[in-house]
């Protein structure tokens, strides 16, 4: 446990001596986000002094360390969460009380750091808090991007993107260590030559120096003084300004070197399983690579005099494929900074580094033109081409002539480099994010790199920050759990099984949904505030949030809703559910279909709304702009969890996870891991339809899907359709979206993700769901062994499995 004890005495003091200092004012003149940032500021002075003994431990003690380096970390708002591991939550809320103020007033404060697009960067936060927790020696490291995610506005149904600058009330959590900045080189030329000893002289010029300036914020964990620090990286030009054009009158193109490289840190791209092909982002992702690997291997050298027992030491994990290039930029170092060999530089690279997949999507897999990387980093290119050239003649072992085969495989093909590729031949592990999306990859993704390393591929389902999206989240709930079962969930969140035991404790159930009722009813009171709808609190609270992708089938849950809307129409007495359909989505800016189904959602949300016939049973909300501090309102309210991907496309998921512990339902097809949530809870407490992965693939390989048909048999369905191209009274043309569903286009097939294949079964499951409903203690005994089932995806219980099979460090969790 922690060692220091606050007081609320202790805090107010704090507090006001804060505001005194930083804005020369007394409480009762304070305003609101004043008030924040002195918070946040006392807070912060606890976890400062945590870190310096994390890291005087570290240093001390000499064990492995674990550098997880990843492009997004959406790490959400840190007030609550740090005060709440700190043990200081409720001691803050009566100290903020006493002064007059709300502690959730107060939170509200804090913009979210949205240094992430979905999944990828909320899993890597979630992560660190589970390191954090479970002692285990870690450091993320990423980019302190001036805009995160862009703020999403609806504009007359449309998704509008504004710039956003979370650093106003960001900073605060980020301490810089300025003594600590590299020098990241980027562009220029590259000479090598052997010298008269036969050695390999390297001469690199003309280059573009950046300098990487580190800020680090301090993750606390919970119940223990123990911090993982995450480490962000900002881009800084060397020279102010070039005095020389200055002098000469060239102000502009003065300004020009300078500006040029602060880009390289300046904003997030929103493109989320969708790959870049920008220069800048390239720029992004050897910045990254190449001042972390500066920073790590300075201090190693500093403490050890010598880089050879760095695989000893150090664990260089990567999160997708964004920060491969730490396996060519590691060699550099090694071999022309510290003049080891290729085998001594590869074995200890090859080591060191290990490899998490998160998406089997094509367009996700990523590929760089040579002539790019050559161009802004020719000394890496160089050592590709190496390890390319020794890759081959390893696969020649193995496929000998085959000649196809090797070439499919190669690294370096195409005059294009395959990340993937060059993470598998450089790591020592390679794992996927659930059981099912670990065996595509071992199946058909990676299958023949399976056949020759076996022994590195694994599996770790992916696991969430249970402290933040059950306990803080929920505290209702959580307060009722504690009842039952103590406090020990929280560190040990199999301990959630223990509620099994009560499943038919009817009190428990009715209290169960009571405290459902209360957090519909707050994310109610949201929505009638953004969205000036009323909506029935006697309806299923029905949601499907996160990333628009046609992978996801947000479609088909629309389609849905219209042939719901269709069947009220027709008998508006009808024994109905009342529903309450909940969307909320970021669509890429440049992902138009994504955007047009943004749209197609608030053109029928608005249609229903304005038909009193069925709006009472049945309504379409949009929340726009879905985010971190957003969810956390609305997975306690949530009751249906849509979790509807094609089967065998969702790596894994995770928002399934947060709804599920918060006893929301899952409405799912066995993808990702629902397939795990299926067997954790048993097939009776889950909505499971549409077609397996096997079935899927067969389908879409065999090229025999014909949607048209479907359309011409189902009258359900061809209704839908056309009501799609006939519009829904607001003047807005969905032909596209019709024809896309029935025609293909973009050069795709037509239902590309076979929504309307999968329709009549997921309608059957939906019927499902409301007879269900109509029993409302079966559906609170559905939820409360949801509930109990959920300890299995907690991120402490991934993080132990990292420490365990793949990076091999210490962790105090047991499981
Ligand atoms: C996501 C996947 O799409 C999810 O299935 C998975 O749960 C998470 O990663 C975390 O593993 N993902 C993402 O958000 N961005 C990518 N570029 C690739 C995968």
């Amino acid at each position: 446990m922690p060692k220091t004890q606050y007081t609320k005495t202790a805090l107010k003091e704090a507090i006001a001596g804060k505001l005194q200092r930083h804005f020369a004012c007394e409480v009762e003149d304070a305003t609101k986000d004043q008030v924040y940032e002195a918070c946040a500021l006392v807070v912060r002075d606890a976890l400062t002094e945590h870190m310096i003994e994390t890291q005087n431990e570290v240093e001390r003690d000499g064990e492995r360390q674990v550098h997880y380096l990843c492009m997004e970390f959406l790490v959400g708002r840190s007030l609550r969460n740090n005060a709440y591991n700190l043990g200081m939550l409720d001691a803050l809320t009566a100290a903020l009380k006493d002064m007059g103020f709300e502690m959730a007033d107060i939170f509200e404060e804090e913009a979210d750091p949205g240094l992430g697009n979905g999944g990828l960067g909320r899993l890597a936060a979630c992560y660190m808090d589970g390191m954090a927790t479970d002692g285990v020696r870690g450091t993320g490291y990423s980019i302190r991007y001036e805009h995160g995610i862009f703020k999403q506005k609806i504009v007359e149904g449309q998704q509008v993107e504004l710039p956003d600058s979370w650093l106003s009330t960001g900073e605060v959590w980020q301490i810089p260590a300025m003594d600590e900045t590299r020098e990241v080189k980027i562009g220029g030329t590259v000479d090598t030559y052997f010298d008269d000893n036969g050695k390999l002289v390297v001469n690199y010029h003309d280059y573009t120096p950046v300098l990487a300036v580190p800020y680090d914020m301090p993750i606390s964990g919970y119940g223990t003084n123990n911090i993982a620090r995450l480490r962000l990286w900002k881009a800084q030009s060397p020279i102010a300004l070039d005095m020389k054009l200055f002098s000469s009158g060239e102000y502009l193109k003065a300004l020009e070197k300078h500006a040029l490289a602060e880009t390289i840190s300046m904003v997030l791209y929103p493109e989320d399983n969708h790959r870049e092909g920008q220069s800048l982002r390239l720029k992004q992702q050897y910045f990254l690579v190449s001042a972390t690997l500066q920073d790590i291997c300075a201090k190693h050298k500093a403490k050890y005099g010598t880089l050879e027992n760095f695989a000893h030491k150090h664990v260089l994990h990567i999160n997708d494929t964004h920060p491969t290039l730490v396996i060519p930029e590691l060699m550099r170092i090694l071999m022309d900074e510290n003049d080891m060999s290729w085998e001594q530089a590869w074995n200890i690279t090859s080591q060191s580094v290990a490899y998490t997949n998160h998406t089997v999507m094509p367009e996700a897999l990523e590929c760089w033109p040579v002539s790019l990387v050559q161009e802004l980093m020719p000394r890496v290119m160089q050592i590709i081409y190496e390890i390319n050239e020794r890759f081959c003649k390893e696969l020649w072992n193995y496929f000998p002539n085959d000649f196809q085969k090797i070439s499919k495989l190669a690294i370096v093909a195409d005059d294009t480099v395959r990340m993937a590729h060059l993470a598998i031949a450089g790591s020592f592990s390679i794992n996927g994010v659930s059981a099912l999306h670990s065996e595509i990859l071992k199946e058909r993704v990676f299958t023949d790199f399976y056949k020759i390393y076996s022994s590195k591929f694994c599996n770790v389902t992916n696991g969430i920050a249970h402290r933040r999206w059950l306990c803080e989240a929920n505290p209702e709930l959580a307060e009722l759990i504690e009842s039952k079962i103590g406090i020990g969930y929280r560190t040990h969140p199999s301990e959630l099984q223990v509620l099994n035991n009560y499943a038919d404790d009817k009190e428990l159930l009715d209290k169960l949904g009571e405290i459902k009722r209360h957090n519909k009813q707050r994310l109610a009171d949201y929505i009638k505030a953004h969205n000036g709808i009323e909506v029935n609190m006697d309806s299923i609270f029905d949601v499907q949030v996160k990333r628009l992708h046609e992978y996801k089938r947000q479609m088909l849950n629309i389609l849905h809703i219209i042939s719901l809307y269709h069947k009220l129409k027709d008998n508006p007495d009808m024994d109905f559910v009342p529903r309450t359909f909940i969307f909320g989505s970021k669509a890429a800016p440049g992902y138009a279909v994504a955007k047009k189904t943004i749209q197609l959602i608030n053109s029928i949300s608005k249609m229903i709304d304005n038909d009193p016939a069925v709006r009472d049973k049945l309504k379409v909300v949009f929340l726009e702009d879905y985010k971190v501090s957003l969810a956390e309102i609305i997975m306690p309210a949530a009751e249906v969890s849509e979790q509807i991907s094609i089967a065998g496309k969702e790596a894994s998921g995770t928002g399934n996870m947060k709804f599920m512990m918060n006893g929301a339902l899952t409405i799912g097809t066995m993808d990702g891991a629902n397939v795990e949530i299926c067997e954790a809870v048993g097939k009776e407490n889950i909505f499971i339809f549409g077609m397996e992965t096997p079935e899927a693939e067969a389908l879409a390989a065999s090229g025999s899907y014909e949607p048209m048909v479907i359309y011409q048999n189902d009258p359900v369905i061809r209704r839908v359709l056309d009501q799609m191209i006939h519009g829904f009274g607001d003047g807005v043309d969905y032909t596209d979206i019709a024809n896309l569903l029935l025609h293909g286009g973009n050069g795709g097939p037509a239902d590309r993700y076979m929504s309307l294949k999968d329709f009549a079964s997921y309608a059957a499951a939906q019927e499902r769901v409301s007879e269900v409903y109509r029993d409302q203690d079966q559906w609170n005994r559905m939820a409360l062994i949801n509930i109990a089932n959920s300890g299995r995806f907690a991120a402490d219980r991934s993080i132990a499995e990292y420490a365990q099979n793949i990076w091999r460090v210490k962790t105090n969790f047991a499981f």
